[in-house]
C-alpha cells in the first residue's frame, strides 16, 4: 500500500514538473506611444475615399462663390447620385464626403435655418435634398458617408458674430440627425475675408483660435454621433497633409504634437506632411486632392482630368506612404460624374488590379533574424498569412532585425508592400531593402517610416531573395504584412 502511495505521489510530481517545463507563454508586446482609436484604425483600412465638390459654383464656373449667388442657378438636369456611387464602388473607394455647404453658404439640403438652400432652387421644384440622396446612395453601394460644412460662410450677414456660431451648430444638428451615420466631418480652414455677408459686401476678420469655439461644437456633434472622425488642418482626429498636390511625406508619422501645429509657425505644412517622430497625439495625415485642377467642375478642364497612370502615381504617394487618399471627383452641371472622370477611374482600377494581381510573397518562405521569444506567435511567417492581426515581432528592447523572403526560382519583382501592426503604435523609423544578386546583397531602398502601409517600387528586379532590414525603431518592431508583386 505504501509503495502504491509513493508511486502515486511520484507520478503526480512528475506530471507537475513536466507542466513546469513547458514553454512559458511569450508576452505580447506592450503598446507604444499614442495609439489609433477604433475609428481611426478603421479609417486607415479604408485607404481610398472620395470627395464630392458640388454646389452653386458648379453652375457659376467658380471655385469660391462670393455668397450672393441666386439659388435659382442651382438646377442639375440629370442628377443621379447612384451613378456617382456605382462609379466610386467599382473604382474601390470606401467612403465619400460631400460639400453640404461650401464657402458661398448655399446648403444642399433644405435647412430650416436659412433661405439660401436647395429648397429655394428650381431643382425638383424645391423638394430636393442632396445630402439625404448622397447618404442613401452611399448606403446602397456600401460606402461610408461624410460631410463637409464650411465654417466660413460668405452669405451670412452675421458671419463674425456669435449668432453665426449658433447657426452653424444648428446646421450640424440637422446634418447629423437627419441622415445616416457620418464617418468623417471635414472642417475647412479656408477664410479669405471678403464676401457678400447679407449685402454688407466687405471684409470680415475672425480670430481663428477663438471664434468658432470648436471644443463646444465638437461636443454638440459627439452627442449625436460619437463615432465621427474630425478632419481639420490640425485634427483632432485627422490632419491635413500640408498640400493639395496629393503627396504625403516619404517620412510619414501618424504621430504629431498638437501644440506644435497650433503654434502656427512657418514650416507648418512640412510638419503636417511628415508628422513628428515620437509625437504625443495620433493624428494621421489625409491626402486631399482633385482629379481635375479645380475642386469644382469646369467644362474648360474636361481635357485636364488626371490620367489612370497619374492616379496610380497618386495612389503610391498617398496610400503607398501610409496615408488615406481623399480624391475629389466633381459632378458636372448635369449632376453626373463626367465621362472623362469615369474613364480615368476605370483605367486607374485596371492598373491597380493588374499591378496587384499576384502576390509573389505567397510562394516565398520567410525567415527572421530574430523573433519574439522564438515563439510561433511572433514568427516571420505571420507577415505572409494575410491576417492583419498576426505579426512578426522582436523581443522588447530589440529594435533592429530582418526578414528574408526566399523563392525556389528566379522572380521578377516590381512592388513591395509593407505594413506595421499600428494597433500597438507606429514604431519603425528606418529600414532598408536588399535583394540577392550575383552572390551578394544589393541595396534597393533605404527608407524611414512604414506605418499602416508602405509601397515601394522595385522596377523589374530579378532575384530569388529579398531582405527587409529594420535598422531603427522606437520600440520592438511589429510587421503584420509583406506582399511582393
Ligand atoms: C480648401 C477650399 O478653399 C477649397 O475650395 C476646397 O474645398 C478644398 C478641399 O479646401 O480649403
Amino acid at each position: 500500500m505504501n509503495r502504491i502511495i509513493t508511486l502515486l505521489v511520484l507520478s503526480t510530481l512528475l506530471i507537475l514538473s513536466s507542466c513546469n517545463n513547458q514553454e512559458e507563454p511569450v508576452m505580447a508586446p506592450e503598446p507604444f506611444g499614442p495609439l489609433p482609436s477604433k475609428e481611426q484604425l478603421a479609417w486607415h483600412q479604408m485607404e481610398m475615399n472620395a470627395f464630392i465638390h458640388f454646389t452653386i459654383n458648379t453652375f457659376t464656373d467658380k471655385e469660391w462663390g462670393y455668397g450672393d449667388e441666386s439659388p435659382e442657378l442651382f438646377n442639375p438636369t440629370e442628377l443621379d447620385t447612384d451613378q456617382w456611387f456605382s462609379t466610386l464602388k467599382d473604382a474601390g473607394f470606401k467612403g465619400a464626403i460631400l460639400t453640404a455647404k461650401h464657402h458661398d453658404g448655399f446648403a444642399l439640403w433644405p435647412s430650416k435655418y436659412t433661405e439660401h438652400d436647395i429648397a429655394a432652387s428650381p431643382y425638383k421644384d424645391g423638394k430636393g435634398n442632396l445630402v439625404k440622396d448622397v447618404s442613401e446612395s452611399a448606403q446602397k453601394y456600401g460606402l461610408q458617408f461624410g460631410v463637409y460644412l464650411s465654417p466660413w460662410d460668405r452669405n451670412r450677414a452675421d458671419y463674425g458674430d456669435s449668432s453665426y456660431i449658433t447657426y452653424y451648430r444648428n446646421q450640424l444638428r440637422e446634418l447629423f440627425t437627419e441622415n445616416g451615420p457620418v464617418f468623417e466631418m471635414w472642417f475647412d480652414g479656408a477664410n479669405g475675408g471678403d464676401g457678400y455677408y447679407g449685402g454688407a459686401n466687405g471684409e470680415r476678420k475672425i480670430d481663428r483660435k477663438t471664434y468658432y469655439d470648436w471644443p463646444t461644437t465638437l461636443k454638440v456633434v459627439d452627442s449625436m454621433q460619437p463615432a465621427v472622425l474630425y478632419f481639420s488642418d490640425a485634427g483632432p482626429d485627422l490632419r491635413w497633409v500640408g498640400n493639395e498636390r496629393g503627396i504625403a511625406g516619404e517620412t510619414n508619422w501618424n504621430t504629431i504634437n498638437t501644440d506644435s501645429i497650433y503654434a502656427g509657425k512657418s514650416g507648418i505644412n512640412d510638419l503636417l506632411q511628415t508628422g513628428t517622430q515620437g509625437g504625443v497625439n495620433w493624428i494621421p495625415a489625409e491626402v486631399d486632392t482633385s482629379i481635375r485642377p479645380g475642386w469644382f467642375y469646369h467644362a474648360s478642364e474636361d481635357s485636364l482630368v488626371r490620367s489612370p497612370e497619374n492616379l496610380f502615381e497618386l495612389y503610391l504617394t498617398s496610400v503607398g506612404r501610409g496615408s488615406t487618399l481623399l480624391l475629389n471627383i466633381p459632378p458636372d452641371r448635369r449632376g453626373l460624374f463626367h465621362e472623362n472622370d469615369v474613364a480615368a477611374l476605370k483605367g486607374f482600377r485596371r492598373i491597380l488590379d493588374s499591378v496587384f494581381a499576384e502576390n509573389l510573397a505567397k510562394k516565398a518562405t520567410a525567415i527572421a533574424s530574430t523573433s519574439r521569444g522564438k515563439s510561433d506567435t511572433y514568427a516571420a511567417s505571420n507577415v505572409l498569412d494575410a491576417d492583419k492581426d498576426t505579426y512578426w515581432a522582436t523581443n522588447d528592447g530589440v529594435t533592429t532585425g530582418s526578414i528574408e523572403l526566399t523563392w525556389d526560382s528566379l522572380q521578377t519583382l516590381n512592388y513591395l508592400v509593407l505594413q506595421e501592426y499600428i494597433t500597438l503604435g507606429q514604431r519603425v523609423a528606418g529600414f532598408t531593402v536588399t535583394v540577392w544578386e550575383n552572390d551578394s546583397w544589393k541595396p534597393v531602398a533605404n527608407q524611414t517610416t512604414i506605418g499602416y502601409k508602405r509601397i515601394l517600387k522595385l522596377n523589374d528586379i530579378e532575384t530569388t531573395k529579398l531582405k527587409i532590414e529594420i535598422t531603427e525603431a522606437l520600440a520592438c518592431p511589429l510587421i503584420s504584412n509583406v506582399e511582393v508583386y
